[in-house]
């Protein structure tokens, strides 16, 4: 087996591993944490999660570096990307989309993304909830289950179902995020906010909807996502229409034939 399909394996083994530690904890009474504010929260099963994929991630990997959201705290993980850029690193979110697990809405992931030499090199989003796994390695195409994905191929936006969401500090009254959904109503066919940033990339890569941006993201909301929407033919760009990274505070993803006309409605 070559590196990168060994670092695959263990990747969704990890992410299944946790997915099963989070539902075991779905229906207990979780203490429930505020960050920022009321509308960012964190569970003992999202750190329980984390603890798990930190402890796989280094026994098998003792020399891969590891960023992850709950041991990230207070600094600021983009000054940790922009220093990581040699050898392999699991950037990784334990539980993506807390407020949805909460509720017990079953739409949350976990999301491992590896990257080498700072580029992203394989992309694991595992929904324990409905069992679905999404999957891509670099250059070898993106994957639901056992099943090939692509983009969809709508190329006018009226026909578009686009996503977007809410960074827990746009959430508040005149935030630029209802602005920039009053942009689109009634443009595009409509608009969904799922609450799980790597879910809804997944989402573009499957062509279940045809595009999504989202402000303020952090890199393990994106590492995963965006290599298995790169892998299933998709476009992913700052909103000012450059190539996105992982240093990048803005992201438009799209099937790539709506892009610009995405791009153009969100300037204003
Ligand atoms: P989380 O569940 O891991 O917090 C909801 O629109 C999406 O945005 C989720 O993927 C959520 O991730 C993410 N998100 C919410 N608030 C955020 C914030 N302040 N910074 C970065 N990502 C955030
Ligand atoms: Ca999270």
């Amino acid at each position: 087996m070559n590196m990168k399909n060994e670092y695959l394996k263990s990747a969704i083994q990890f992410a299944k591993e946790a997915g099963q530690l989070i539902l075991e904890n779905m229906n207990q009474s979780n203490t429930i944490q505020q960050k920022l504010n009321h509308a960012d929260l964190v569970t003992e099963v999202d750190q329980l999660s984390e603890d798990l994929l930190r402890k796989q991630i280094k026994t098998m990997y003792p020399d891969h570096w590891i960023l992850s959201e709950e041991a990230t705290g207070q600094e600021d993980p983009f000054e940790i990307i922009k220093k990581e850029k040699s050898g392999i690193g699991w950037i990784i979110d334990p539980i993506d989309g807390t407020t949805n697990f909460i509720h017990r809405i079953p739409h949350f992931a976990v999301s491992i993304g590896i990257v080498n030499g700072g580029e992203p090199m394989i992309g694991v989003v595992y929904n324990p909830a409905t069992d679905d796994l999404y999957y891509a390695v670099k250059g070898e195409g993106a994957f639901h289950n056992e099943t090939s994905i692509q983009v969809s191929k709508e190329s006018g936006i009226q026909q578009a179902v686009l996503a977007t969401g809410f960074p827990s500090k746009e959430w508040k009254e005149n935030s630029s995020v209802s602005k920039q959904i009053h942009a689109l109503t009634g443009k595009c066919r409509n608009i969904r906010l799922l609450g799980a940033a790597s879910l809804d990339l997944c989402f573009v890569a499957k062509g279940l909807i045809s595009g999504f941006w989202h402000d303020e993201l952090n890199p393990w909301d994106t590492a995963a996502g965006l290599l298995i929407l790169q892998e299933a033919g998709g476009k992913v760009t700052t909103r000012c229409g450059q190539l996105y990274n992982l240093e990048n505070r803005t992201l438009v993803a799209s099937n790539g034939f709506i892009h610009d006309s995405l791009l153009k409605l969100l300037q204003f």
